[in-house]
């Protein structure tokens, strides 16, 4: 390490300070600087947040680097079964805090930022998000990718770098606006580029017939993948393992000099530029068909270049090139597919095995379903994907000949020997024919092709076998599998709430917990005792004053951490039902202004608090923001009420602010229409915080109640086995809605809050029939149910000494929900893959 060497104007801070540094923070703090000045990003004597933020992420990775490559070259010698989860979505939010924390180094960067002259909470909010992702499914991504490191299992991540990931949200009058969101604008001193590590990836061509009759794709464009690696830490641990990002890329050949010396400056770069348009937005809009195009080129560029790296890395890792064999290769690869959106990866695997490597069909097949397991996370039917076979065809000619031999072997082996399912045949085939709109169902693919097919929760498991995946268990019994989420506890526990961290650590005398969360159980012994409680009031306290200051910093909006902190955060859609929730909150409102002052004293004051993103055209989605918004500017500023109700719309939620909000949050609002939200990943994370839920039976709900308890969840609501008899009732005129129900809606028709037309919003919840109409997500049959429960919330909160036990109950019966136990789960049985610990 180079001696001496200080950001300018920083050593004579460091020699300056005042007590006897010790040897590590003072090593770290000459770290910091030397990447102050020797990596340099900015002008010289610059050393504000920012400047520190850059340098000391550098020193960090500095040392992530080194176990990093330490960690490669022992799964390159072990050569272990390897497991490659493909996802186009990787929500990472920020880096530091978590690798610092991973390491086990808090207290030295800490003490070296401090001698520095910052604090690191500080430096630390200076990093942006890395948000590759939407939702849920993109942060199981992650958090599975902490649990992959720190179970030391062999197992890398693979996506896409988007130059854009998901949009920031601002707000004018019309409601929601979406803003890109730079994350690379300076640069992430996270990701380290391979120039080494390179693959071709084609578009458009033909197939090309041999006289011998191999088959070869030919022609149409070719665009390079770059690999981008970013270090995924383990938790004390060695293992730091990767998340390889690709990069779309046009190489100098691809630039016509002729014609740029022509003047034709467009037409000279125009590989260049389509190979940008590739990694330049995630999810971009696809309602035109040169949208849809480009979201399904962005899905073939992340499946063929990660194929081709796996395959390549295959045949590094044997090196007596001819004693290996194809037939090894599921025992060294598994392929675990993230939705369907990287579907692709199996006929591509097919392409590669015969195209490239002459196998034929039966042994490339053998291999392919041997290699590649698929997870389901949702069963709306606007989200299973089918894309159009003209498309696929245009876009990739040989897949489609590869998709259309798949779905031919698999109908001739149902006919064979199958004939009691051939009436069913036409809906599980891969392709639907439908002359008006010919389509590749993907799902289907996917579950023709794949080993192991599973769900996220056991309700959804189950909803698959009976309903969706129905046709095939018969054939595969042995296929389908539950694999209930989780979410890792050093990101969502352990960093984003020290102070709860410590109180449980204290009281189960180890912090073992943090990687064995089961632990959290030996809490119930203490659930009654007053000092464990009065910590944990004082620590919960600490987390809603932090967060209540910064609610008043990006809303204007000043809350009392004496009332209710009552929260509901997700991406907004008419399942998740956020409009229950702002309807309840309007007959709450209009309750507390029929009440006399002296009856509004005995009542529980809420803060209720709504955040999520609405996909940009999402109409209704975005009409239910709007709504939020209106309310809570109304009832803020309503003096006679707003003592015992505030409602606030946090802006722009993503993964850093999820770790402000649900540390400090009481009660969690995860209210979909049962059968509907797979499982839901927030609603661990809020228990695990100690937060009460109030919430359906739906998705990992069903679980979380298991195990937390009844008595310590408010339940609501109908059941996944009631909705169909339920919507049925409705078309025919059987549904009496309650008059509380009739009466919030009356109210904003009355023009309460504000002129906006929210005609079209409530018309979704009249009507009969129809997805989107007809009250689909049965608002109106939960509404009597919620605001009983909602009552029940109401009466528990006034007792606080039973509060604090439900509070601490939840955190006690949390520990299912750690993705360490989700990942060993997907490694014995799905994966079949081993611990590989770097000594
Ligand atoms: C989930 C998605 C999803 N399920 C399509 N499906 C997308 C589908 O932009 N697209 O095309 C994006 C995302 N996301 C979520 O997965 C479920 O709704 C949650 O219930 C679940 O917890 C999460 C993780 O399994």
């Amino acid at each position: 390490k180079p001696n001496g060497a200080t950001a300018p104007g920083i050593s004579a801070k460091i020699l300056a300070a005042a007590n006897p540094l010790a040897e590590e923070s003072l090593e770290i703090a000459s770290n910091i600087s030397y990447h102050a000045r020797y990596s340099p990003h900015f002008s010289p004597f610059k050393f504000e947040p920012e400047q520190a933020y850059y340098a000391t992420a550098e020193s960090v990775r500095d040392r992530l680097i080194q176990q990093w490559n330490e960690t490669y070259f022992h799964f390159h010698k072990v050569d272990p079964k390897q497991t490659y989860y493909l996802s186009m979505e990787f929500l990472q939010g920020r880096a530091l805090t978590n690798a610092i924390g991973n390491l086990n180094i808090q207290d030295a960067y800490a003490d070296a930022l401090n001698k520095l002259g910052h604090e690191l909470e500080d430096i630390t909010e200076q990093e942006k998000d890395a948000a590759l992702g939407n939702g849920g499914l993109g942060r199981l991504a992650s958090c599975f990718l902490d649990s992959m490191a720190t179970l030391n299992l062999p197992a890398w991540g693979y996506g896409l770098r988007y130059r854009y990931g998901l949009f920031k949200q601002r707000f004018t009058k019309e409601g929601q606006e979406e803003v890109a969101e730079d994350w690379l604008e300076k640069f992430s001193p996270w990701e380290v580029v391979r120039h080494d590590v390179i693959f071709p990836v084609r578009f458009f061509g033909n197939v090309e017939v041999s006289p011998t009759g191999s088959r070869n794709w030919v022609g149409g464009e070719v665009i390079q993948a770059l690999a981008y690696d970013v270090p995924i830490p383990g938790y004390k641990t060695k293992n730091t393992i990767s998340l390889r990002l690709w990069e779309a890329k046009a190489g100098a050949e691809d630039f016509n000099l002729f014609q740029f010396n022509d003047g034709q400056y467009e037409s000279a770069a125009q590989l260049h530029s389509r190979a940008q348009q590739i990694c330049a937005v995630l999810y971009p809009g696809d309602a035109t068909e040169e949208g849809k195009l480009l979201r399904l080129k962005q899905q073939y560029f992340l499946c063929s270049a990660s194929l081709q790296d796996i395959i390549f890395r295959f045949k590094e890792r044997r090196d007596k090139k001819d004693l290996w064999q194809w037939s090894q290769f599921p025992s060294k690869v598994a392929v675990q597919l993230n939705d369907t959106h990287p579907t692709l990866a199996i006929p591509e695997l097919m392409r590669l095995l015969m195209d490239d490597e002459r196998l034929g069909w039966d042994e490339a097949w053998d291999i392919t379903t041997r290699t590649i397991a698929y997870t389901n996370h949702t069963v709306l039917p606007e989200a299973l994907e089918k894309w159009s076979q003209a498309v696929l065809r245009k876009l990739l000619p040989r897949h489609m000949e590869i998709i259309e031999e798949i779905d031919k072997r698999f109908m001739a082996m149902i006919r064979s020997t199958r004939t009691d399912l051939e009436s069913k045949l036409s809906s599980m085939c891969v392709l639907d024919n439908d002359p008006k709109r010919p389509v590749v169902r993907m799902a289907n693919l996917c579950v023709v092709s794949a080993h192991t097919v599973n769900g996220v929760a056991q309700l959804h498991s189950d909803i698959l076998k009976s309903e969706l995946f129905a046709d095939y268990v018969s054939i595969w019994p042995a296929k389908f599998q539950n694999k209930t989420n989780g979410i890792t506890p050093r990101r969502w526990l352990r960093f984003c709430s020290p102070e709860l961290s410590n109180i449980i650590t204290k009281w189960l005398k180890t912090d073992q917990w943090i990687t064995k969360l089961d632990l959290l159980l030996e809490l119930r012994k203490f659930a009654d005792n007053a000092d464990l409680q009065a910590e944990w009031a004082s620590a919960k306290m600490a987390n809603k004053q932090r967060l209540a200051q910064y609610v008043l910093q990006v809303t204007g909006v000043t809350i009392d951490p004496n009332s209710l902190f009552d929260i509901q955060v997700k991406r907004i859609h008419e399942y998740k039902r956020q409009l229950l929730n702002i309807l309840g909150t309007i007959y709450r409102y209009k309750k507390l202004k029929e009440m006399s002052p002296e009856e509004r004293k005995n009542t529980t004051s809420r803060t209720i608090m709504i955040g999520g993103k609405a996909f940009a055209t999402y109409t209704n989605a975005k009409r239910i923001v709007k709504l939020v918004n209106d309310v809570g500017s109304v009832i803020n500023n309503d003096p006679e009420v707003n003592n015992y109700l505030k409602v606030v719309f946090v802006p722009n939620y993503n993964v850093s602010v999820a770790e402000m909000l649900i540390p400090g949050s009481e009660l969690s609002q995860h209210i979909s229409t049962a059968g509907m939200e797979a499982s839901g990943t927030s609603n661990m994370k809020f228990a695990l915080n100690g937060c009460i839920i109030i919430g359906t039976l739906d998705g990992a709900n069903v679980e979380i109640r298991e195990e937390i308890g009844e008595d310590n969840f408010f339940l609501f609501g109908a059941t996944a086995d009631e909705v169909p008899r339920l919507r049925k009732e409705r078309e025919n005129g059987q549904f009496k809605p309650d008059p509380r129900f009739e009466e919030a809606k009356q109210f904003i028709r009355s023009g309460a809050f504000g002129s906006y037309d929210y005609n079209a919003l409530l018309e979704s919840l009249e009507g009969n029939s129809g997805y989107g109409r007809g009250d689909y997500f049965l608002v109106g049959h939960d509404f009597p149910s919620y605001m009983d429960a909602q009552d029940r919330v109401d009466e528990a909160y006034k007792d606080r000494i039973k509060w604090l036990k439900m509070s601490i109950l939840s955190t006690a019966g949390s520990g299912k929900f750690s993705s360490d136990r989700t990942i060993s789960q997907y490694a014995n049985e799905i994966w079949n893959i081993e611990e590989c610990r770097v000594p």
